[in-house]
């Protein structure tokens, strides 16, 4: 993917695991992650990450890799690219089209070293001197910033940065592939890419919307 596609794959970046659609009324866990995938990717949802994490989430490696593969197969068939949270050895296997980590996961240099040619990498950034480290690191697909606002899906996110962030992160020359993170919902989209945002990047804002297409479109960049 070059850097054109990846911008565009950031438009409307959808991250969600089994601990994010909880709260639906119907079906197992998996069958509410996948409802809500589906009706996600047919809105326009521009790419997805499986995040199984925390609270909630599934434990049985088999049960959790199993749904990522019907995560990947069912963003296939909408041409949308398939990430996976963190296991880059899983995103390998499963040929998935990329791998997010955060700071404290693999070293990025180990990371980059296994992805190389065969995943994009991207890399959670809560401020600027975690940005400044890999700035001019050509192994880094794209890069996240946040969280932006306050955010109820990461128990253990890093205090909120502020749009101020994203403008600060533009300001200093960065060009490259940009994403914000963190409590965004349609009302703050808007503003969240003139500060500079390739894309967004949402959980909340599409698990928990009453009508998930229209908040889908809603969020979509005009
Ligand atoms: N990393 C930083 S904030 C966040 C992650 C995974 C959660 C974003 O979820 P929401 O519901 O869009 O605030």
């Amino acid at each position: 993917m070059n850097e054109t596609d990846i911008r565009a794959m950031l438009n409307l970046y959808f991250i969600a695991g089994t601990q994010d659609c909880r709260h639906l009324p119907d079906g197992t866990p998996q069958q509410k992650l996948l409802a809500v995938l589906e009706l996600a990717l047919q809105n326009g949802i521009t790419c997805f990450q499986f995040r199984e994490k925390g609270a909630g989430a599934l434990r049985d490696p088999a049960e959790i890799r199993a749904l990522a593969e019907t995560c990947r197969d069912l963003c296939r068939r909408y041409n949308v690219p398939f990430f996976l949270n963190n296991d880059v050895r899983l995103a390998l296997e499963l040929q998935a089209d990329g791998v997010h980590i955060g700071q404290k996961d693999m070293p990025l240099p180990e990371a980059a070293a296994l992805c190389k040619g065969r995943l994009v990498l991207g890399i959670s950034n809560t401020d600027m001197a975690e940005l400044d480290k890999n700035r001019d690191n050509p192994d880094v697909g794209y890069f996240a910033a946040g969280p932006v606002f306050a955010t109820r899906s990461k128990a253990d996110a890093a205090p909120p940065t502020g749009i101020g962030f994203i403008r600060d992160i533009r300001a200093s020359g960065f060009t490259r592939p940009l994403a914000a993170i963190g409590g965004i919902t349609a009302d703050s989209a808007a503003d969240i890419r003139r500060a500079g945002a390739d894309g967004i990047a949402v959980i909340s804002a599409i698990t928990q919307a009453q009508d998930i297409a229209r908040a889908v479109q809603g969020l979509l960049a005009r």
